[in-house]
Formats: structure tokens, sequence, C-alpha cells
């Protein structure tokens, strides 16, 4: 029996996921490294660090630690530019209907982000008064695939992680979701993954779904 659902944030909830790719691409033109939008796929869920990992499996040449950091942050300056443009229109369809029919059929919601930038989407977005507890880049060591982000976010609502259920665009979240014990409900991108419970084209076939 689900009491709680646990979102995903980029890509589920807002369309930061454009404004991600487009950050890594000025620091991969930049750098003269070759980026697409299949290899930003595979960045979904997964850490900044891990991200610069990821991209920097096309580069010609060998990066020390400092300039991993300076990579690192100039693309999360220019994300977190990017994210003083977003509003709440910036929310993906369905996702306001969700929530207030969640809300109202009495389940608990939580974020379960990656994200170290998720308090500023949500102020931006006004989802910052929607949910019970926020898990986020912030207060987790490990990044998706493992299972901690959402396990902190059954917690913080003080929910045993068999009733939580987890939606998620990210093929890394629905392996964290399954390793938590919890429901797995695929939008996206992560459709592709045989893990999942439950596939969706996006929140907005939930919405019309819970009416
Ligand atoms: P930041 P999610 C993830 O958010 C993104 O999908 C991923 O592409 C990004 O690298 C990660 O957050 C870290 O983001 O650089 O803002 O800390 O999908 O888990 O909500
Ligand atoms: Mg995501």
């Amino acid at each position: 029996m689900i009491k709680a659902v646990i979102f995903d944030l980029d890509g589920v909830l807002v369309s930061t996921d454009e404004l991600h790719y487009r950050a890594w691409k000025s620091l991969a033109q930049r750098e003269g490294i070759y980026f697409d939008r299949e290899i930003n796929n595979r960045l979904r869920g997964v850490s900044r660090m891990e991200s610069l990992e990821i991209i920097l499996e096309r580069a010609p040449r060998e990066y020390s630690e400092d300039e991993k950091q300076e990579m690192a942050a100039y693309k999360n300056g220019i994300y977190a530019g990017l994210l003083d443009t977003l509003t709440p229109d910036d929310r993906l369809e369905g996702v306001t209907e969700c929530i207030a029919a969640l809300r109202s059929k009495g389940y608990k919601l939580a974020i379960g982000s990656s994200s170290k930038n998720t308090p500023k989407i949500l102020r931006r977005t006004g989802l910052d008064e929607e949910f019970d507890a926020v898990s986020d880049g912030n207060n987790i060591s490990r990044s998706k695939p493992d299972p901690e982000v959402f396990l902190t976010a059954a917690e913080f609502m003080w929910m045993k992680p068999a009733f939580c259920a987890v939606i998620e665009d990210a093929e890394a979240g629905i392996e964290a979701a399954k390793a938590a014990g919890m429901t797995a409900i695929a939008v996206g991108d992560a459709r592709k993954s045989p893990l999942a419970d439950h596939k969706l084209e996006s929140l907005k076939e939930l919405a019309e779904h819970l009416r």
C-alpha cells in the first residue's frame, strides 16, 4: 500500500534537464570535447562531479583535480544563471494537478533529488511550500543509483520505504528506488529501465488517472 510519493525534481517536476544540457554543452565547447543529448541522458540523476567524469570520457587529454573543480564550477555558474529565468510556468505538464490530487487523497509528498540547486529551483517555481520533506544533493553523500536520497526522504516523512513510491526520469533513479525497497514509477527516459514497476508518459498521465 502506497502512503507517500517521492518526486525526483529535474526532468520530473521541472524541465531543468534542458538547462543542464545547455550548461554542460557550453563547457564541452569551451574544452573542445564532443557532447550530445545521448550523453546528456546518462547524466540524469547523477551528481555534478560524476556527470563531469562522464563528459571527460570523450576528452583528448587528462585533467587535474583543480581543473575538474574549475570546470564543475564553470558549468554550475552557467546553470545557476539559467535557473534565474525559471518561473512557475516551468513546472512540467500535470505537476500542479498531480500534487493537488495526491495531497487531497492524503498522501505524504517529498522531493528526492541529487541536485544541490534544489532549494533555488523549488523557490523559483513556487514549489517550496508543497512538500512534507526535501531530500537533495545537500544532505546526501552518495548519488543515485545509491538509495540514500530516497531512504532519507522516507525518514524525513517518518515513513517506511515499502509505503513509498518514487517518480523518476533517470534509469539511475529507478535503480535507486528499487534498492531502497520502494515502488518505482518511470517517466520519460527512465521508461527504458527494466526495473520500473510502472511507466508513464509524463505526470499529465498520472494527473488524469487521479481525477
Ligand atoms: P547539481 P535530479 C540531478 O537532479 C540531475 O538530473 C543531474 O543531471 C545533476 O547532475 C544532478 O542533479 C546534480 O545537480 O549540479 O544542481 O547539484 O534528477 O536528481 O533531480
Ligand atoms: Mg531527474
